[in-house]
């Protein structure tokens, strides 16, 4: 083959006429009129000249451009240039990426966000107001309450403090350690609970009823909610038994989950009577540097009336869709807190401005902002039990803020390594219902 021949010719170019052999005479006569350059017979000058242009074309393609004559290009290239340059580019270029990912990644999402929320907040309503519409009221729900404006931080001679404490679950040893830790007087101090003091934990009557002992303010969170709806239907159920009229299987079912029935029953009619009074919204009124103070559990929308807020939701939102305004308990739109501290910070009137003091979110754990203050650290997994303590300055300045936390036992762990062997997908429903 004629491939086989080439080779030889350029292996050695002294051994010509003896590595083409017998056909050599042939071969050095068809040489002498070749150029010499035809005699280069590597793979790439083989392809280049005897295939079609098409193919000529996929081939400049396939050629790497990191050729050794490149290489050393290169590498002499860069001997010449002075260390310091190559330093100065290097760290430019490694500038520009960093400036490039933290535009991308950082400012872009953040300046959208921003726009976003900006444009929620002077938009027009493309869906009619919400908050507008008229909801039911529900004669076995306060919705708003105000706080006491004697029990306020320098409203008497005796030094008062605020202290709020975020997602109890019926941790009460951890309320008490609290309570001692920030030293609390329940003459001179007053303990409000943001919601969530009952069910998960070990001991919810308990916690109740050392609530009721400190005369503690309190906001109905989603696990008070589920319980008094549990005891309402409990109680129903059982009225209608005592009129001799049999359990239809809708009626047992819709009485709650076991686990609600069970702590339903647990609360005598003392404790269910004092969560029962517990507001969706505690109105706390004005503290200088925080403005107005509002607590609820999840949270709330701005600019809407705090009577027309959906009860529902101020018990269990997490993020709320910008176009609607309408608040969500997934996560699917933008978290409700980001979009309450843009509003607040432009309100014009400092006085007008709200701070809300909220628990619910242990997952994304303390998160103390401007205008809201999350403090719901997630005790009864592990976490720890978060109070915010609030108190006058003396000298008549914003209010001083602190806060303190204490670390908790893992109760729900430990619940759930009991719980797995008897329901596994019980307890996986569970923990999406918090
Ligand atoms: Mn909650």
């Amino acid at each position: 083959m004629a491939g086989d021949k080439d080779r030889s010719y350029a292996h050695s170019d002294d051994d010509i006429p003896l590595a083409a052999g017998a056909q050599g005479r042939e071969w050095q006569n068809h040489q002498q009129r070749r150029p010499l350059i035809d005699m280069v017979t590597n793979e790439w000058q083989k392809n280049f000249h005897s295939d079609s242009d098409d193919d000529d074309f996929f081939y400049a393609e396939k050629r790497n451009w990191y050729t050794p004559a490149v290489i050393t290009l290169l590498v002499h290239s860069s001997r010449r240039v002075p260390r310091r340059v190559q330093r100065t580019v290097c760290i430019g270029l490694g500038f520009l990426v960093a400036a490039w990912l933290g535009w991308r990644w950082l400012l872009q999402p953040y300046w959208h966000e921003q726009s976003s929320f900006a444009q929620a907040v002077s938009g027009s309503a493309r869906w009619g107001v919400y908050g507008s519409n008229a909801r039911p009221s529900f004669d076995d729900m306060v919705h708003v309450k105000q706080l006491d404006p004697s029990l306020l931080p320098g409203s008497a001679a005796d030094n008062q403090r605020l202290v709020f404490v975020g997602d109890v679950h019926g941790c009460k040893d951890e309320l008490v350690d609290l309570l001692a830790k920030v030293n609390f007087h329940p003459t001179s101090d007053h303990l409000i609970l943001t919601g969530d003091m009952v069910s998960k934990g070990p001991d919810s009557p308990g916690v109740v009823d050392f609530a009721r002992d400190m005369q503690a303010s309190c906001v109905r969170g989603n696990h008070e909610d589920r319980v008094l709806l549990t005891h309402k239907s409990l109680k129903m159920a059982l009225a209608d038994a005592n009129s001799s009229k049999t359990l239809s299987e809708d009626e047992v079912r819709n009485a709650g989950a076991k686990k609600d029935k069970n702590l339903a029953r647990s609360l005598n009619g003392k404790q269910i009577e004092w969560l029962q009074q517990c507001p969706v919204i505690l109105r706390v009124g004005t503290l200088p540097g925080m403005g107005q103070v509002v607590v609820a559990h999840a949270g709330l929308v701005p600019g809407i009336e705090l009577e027309r807020q959906d009860p529902y939701q101020v018990m269990n939102m997490r993020s709320v869709d910008l176009e609607t305004k309408v608040p969500s308990e997934g996560r699917d739109y933008a978290p409700w807190d980001k979009y309450w501290n843009f509003f607040m910070s432009h309100v014009p009137n400092p006085d007008n401005r709200v701070t809300i003091v909220y628990g619910h979110d242990s997952k994304r754990g303390l998160n103390i902002r401007k205008h809201s203050r999350g403090i719901d650290s997630g005790c009864v997994r592990g976490g720890k039990l978060t109070a915010l303590v609030v108190e006058a300055d003396p000298k008549g300045g914003p209010v001083q803020q602190s806060i303190v936390s204490v670390k908790c036992k893992d109760y729900k762990n430990k619940d759930k390594a009991g719980a797995k062997k008897k329901d596994v997908k019980g307890q996986a429903q569970l923990e999406e219902e918090y």
